[in-house]
């Protein structure tokens, strides 16, 4: 380990070692010192900004040590590392996490009420980091958490982006994006000036001879410069504090050209500072849909390249030979968006490092996997060659270079298919010819797994059919998500957290979730029955509450709260939902006062947001809140339905709404959803689900029980046919279904013109969605939730013995399941008498 100050000298440095506080006074002493000192207020002018910042900072201040010391002891022990690439990292806020991680939140919380504070109100001063769009972002935080809490030597690698996920506001209906600015005031990340990487664009690559061998140098071109920023993660109830590395980037050379700055020419002095400060200015908003714009490819390498010459530069501290590199390094890709990595490191190996192809290759495809999450069309990742050989001229040449061995083994073994050859080329023979990203990733990696059981089979018999047949079926693999039990459950929901442990034996269920299954056998006792309904019904009014205050509509918290909220999307059909409320709403109209009185009030919650360039996402919410404007102020119907918008959805109102639900509602077309994970937290904080047999939720069905679960539509096998019947047979739309339209185009919800174009997808552009196909039992299933609910008492024992069967849905499992099929790395034990340890 480097240490800079002698062993005399060690001494003085031992005996000032920092002590962490432990208790409410060491805790409110670094209160005050921070907001006298760092915040540099006086005595008493403490609002709760100031509060959050002090007591993030104390916090901060105790993950430090921690987080020196993992780092010292990984590098001590030199062990194998995992490095995880994504370009999403959806964190939401930090303090709450770190306090329940550390196990001192009852010492905050006393503290500051001591000092005048109400810990919930401090708590919410956070700006979410919202560097990701929707589940792959949440899943790489998940991650995070689990990797630190099982003690894994695990870094985590992305952009710093200037600007997250942009804030949603509803303006007369509309969904307006308006910037999300985070960085304001951000205690979590420090700034490592001294940690750069210039970063290469453009040039030319040129052939030279050196000592005798002909090498490739790639030269001129621009420079960019990535600066580290670390923000540690704390593992739950262990010292190792992990750490998250994103880059930012700078204009190479100085802050501006001071040049032409004298000269007069103040534009431009300033220009190139512009160009390379964009770079890591903004997230791209689009979930699951790619664009293919120049930014995005800068994005990615400036974000591969820094982060591989941070990953080889520390492998090469160590000195051990290049063959070592896999039995150290372990790189997962997250997507195919740090595909390039894969071309960087050979890149390095071969131009850099000197190594023969061969040599490199095999390092290269020994130290990467991928990670497929979708497989819609649109989101596939593809690169025009001529925007790659422009960008990246040496990398275009490596990936030909790369295809064309690969090429060579596949006609080798199937000498008699020719098609297959343009089928699993990189190289796409369109106009124009474009990159294949998945493609590459799965020839640049040892293994390639999807998300969820359904999804990895698909994936191998259909968008990678013939690489399985190439590879043979063991380079894929399926590691089904999961979530922190610790922000999803224990952080979001502390009542039920505390009602769950009484009966589990204590805390230990977080960090083995499968103890939840001593659950099941206090499902008959009325009593923790009663609390558990108290709690649910306490998160009720939390929503309602919530709910007032931004919309302005009054919820009845006794009500069936029914809830879908993910990204907004024609695959996951949120059309499905609101077609159904309308359905909803014309029976309850049809119906005599004295019928209605015998019906189930329900409030039907949404929220999340569209892609900005989505139009018809966009008019999917703008449907959604035309709706609630009739049906909320419609006398005849009072508390039976309510439909609410919920505006700007992101992680921290997701830990609010979570607990609330009664029902939510995960309807994607068969065989879209790659897994989904909001299913998962919301069984897990006793809701039930209505969803169709896609993602994740054929799993927790086999977990959880059929009966616990509202399951409804075509499956995911029946899917082909039946677009294929919409295009090429005749195509009835659900009797149903027509009537809401009809409705719609009566203009009860507004101009009919704006929702034309959703109910043509459906009546006359094939349903490619199969909205109406579904649309029958999906209303059928409705019914039987409704009336399951009238029955409380066995509802309330349904949440309970499908919480009890969550326990597989742990992002700890996951990563083992990584760690131990995927990485091949072990974690790394904390001994906490040694010098390297807590
Ligand atoms: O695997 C995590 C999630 O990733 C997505 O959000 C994605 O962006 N591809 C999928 O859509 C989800 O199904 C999946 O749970």
């Amino acid at each position: 380990v480097e240490a800079s100050i002698p062993e005399p000298q060690r001494e003085a440095w031992k005996r000032n070692q920092i002590t962490s506080f432990t208790d409410k006074d060491g805790f409110e002493k670094e209160v005050v010192r921070h907001v006298e000192t760092t915040l540099a207020r006086s005595m008493f002018n403490c609002d709760e900004i100031a509060a959050y910042s002090a007591t993030s900072l104390a916090f901060r201040d105790r993950l430090i040590t921690h987080w020196n010391r993992t780092q010292q002891r990984q590098t001590y022990r030199d062990t194998k590392r995992v490095y995880y690439l994504s370009l999403e990292f959806l964190m939401g806020r930090a303090l709450d996490n770190a306090m329940l991680n550390v196990g001192l939140k009852n010492v905050a919380q006393d503290g500051l009420a001591e000092l005048g504070f109400r810990i919930e109100d401090v708590v919410k001063q956070e700006h979410d980091a919202a560097l990701g769009n929707g589940g792959l972002g949440r899943l790489a935080a998940c991650f995070l958490d689990s990797l630190a809490t099982l003690n894994f030597p695990a870094w985590g690698y992305g952009l710093r982006y200037r600007y997250g996920i942009f804030k949603q506001e509803i303006i007369d209906g509309y969904q307006v994006e308006v910037p999300d600015y985070w960085l304001d005031f951000n205690p979590w990340e420090f700034p490592r000036h001294d940690v750069t990487v210039d970063i290469q664009f453009f040039g030319q690559v040129n052939k030279k001879t050196v000592g005798g061998k002909t090498i490739s140098v790639w030269e001129a071109g621009e420079i960019v410069q990535a600066v580290a920023y670390d923000v540690p993660i704390p593992g739950y109830d262990t010292p190792t504090t992990n750490n998250l590395r994103l880059w930012s980037s700078k204009a190479s050379g100085g802050e501006f050209d001071f040049q032409k700055f004298n000269s007069g020419d103040y534009e431009s002095s300033v220009a190139d500072q512009q160009r390379a400060e964009t770079i890591s200015a903004v997230l791209y908003p689009n979930d699951n849909l790619e664009r293919g714009k120049e930014l995005r490819l800068k994005q990615q390498y400036f974000w591969v390249a820094a982060s591989l010459y941070d990953i080889v530069r520390r492998f090469k501290k160590s000195r051990r030979s290049w063959n070592e590199f896999p039995d150290q390094v372990a790189i997962q890709l997250n997507d195919t968006h740090p595909t390039l990595a894969i071309v960087e490191l050979q890149r390095i190996l071969v131009d850099i490092e000197g190594l023969e192809w061969d040599n490199a290759w095999e390092i290269v495809t020994s130290t990467f996997g991928y990670t497929n999450h979708t497989v819609l069309p649109e989101a596939l990742e593809k690169w025009p060659v001529g925007l790659v050989q422009h960008l990246l001229p040496r990398h275009l040449q490596i990936i030909y270079d790369i295809n064309l061995f690969f090429l060579q083994s596949v006609e080798k073994a199937f000498p008699d298919d020719r098609d297959m050859l343009r089928r699993v080329s990189i190289i796409e023979e369109s106009q124009p010819k474009m990159v294949r990203m998945a493609f590459l990733a799965i020839v640049g990696s040892h293994k390639v797994n999807g998300v969820a059981e359904l999804h990895s089979d698909l994936i191998k018999t259909t968008i990678f059919k013939d690489f399985v047949e190439i590879y043979g079926p063991d380079k894929f693999t399926n590691v089904t998500n999961g979530i922190t039990p610790r922000r999803w459950l224990h952080q979001a929901n502390p009542r039920l957290s505390e009602l769950i442990a009484s009966k589990c034996g204590g805390n230990d269920f977080l960090k083995d979730l499968t103890l939840l299954n001593q659950l099941e056998k206090h499902v008959e006792d009325k009593q923790f029955r009663k609390e558990w309904a108290e709690i649910k019904y306490a998160n009720k009014v939390r929503l309602a509450k919530h709910i007032k205050d931004t919309t302005g509509v009054v919820v009845n918290p006794a009500s069936l709260f029914d809830v879908q909220v993910k990204r907004i999307h024609e695959y996951k059909r949120q059309q499905l939902n609101i077609f159904g409320v309308i359905h909803r709403y014309l029976s309850l109209k049809a119906m005599t006062p004295d019928q209605r009185k015998k019906q189930l009030p329900r409030v039907s919650i949404f929220g999340g947001k569209a892609a900005p360039g989505y139009w018809m996402a966009k008019q999917i919410i703008h449907l959604i809140n035309s709706v609630g404007a009739v049906v909320n102020k419609d006398e005849d119907i009072g508390d039976l339905l309510k439909v609410i918008f919920l505006e700007d959805y992101n992680v921290s109102k997701a830990e609010m709404i979570c607990p609330a639900s009664d029902i939510s509602e995960h309807i994607s077309t068969a065989g879209t959803e790659a897994s989904g994970t909001s299913n998962m937290k919301f069984v897990l904080n006793g809701g039930l689900i209505i969803g169709t047999c896609d993602g994740a939720n054929i799993e927790i069905t086999r977990e959880i029980g059929e009966s616990n679960i509202f399951l409804f539509g075509n499956l995911s096998e029946d899917v082909e046919d039946l677009r294929h019947a919409h295009t090429y047979g005749s195509h009835t739309i659900d009797s149903d279904l027509d009537k809401v339209f009809n409705e719609i185009e009566k203009g009860t919800f507004g101009t009919p013109h704006d929702f034309s174009a959703m109910i043509a997808a459906v009546r006359q552009h094939g349903d490619y969605y199969l909205v109406s196909d579904d649309f029958h039992s999906y209303i059928e299933t409705h019914q039987l939730v409704d009336e399951a609910y009238r029955n409380q008492d066995e509802w309330i024992a349904k949440c309970i013995t499908s919480v009890s069967r969550m326990g597989f849905f742990t992002s700890d499992r996951c990563i083992n399941e990584y760690a131990e099929e995927i990485w091949n790395v072990e974690p790394l034990a904390v001994d906490r008498h040694s010098i390297w340890g807590p």
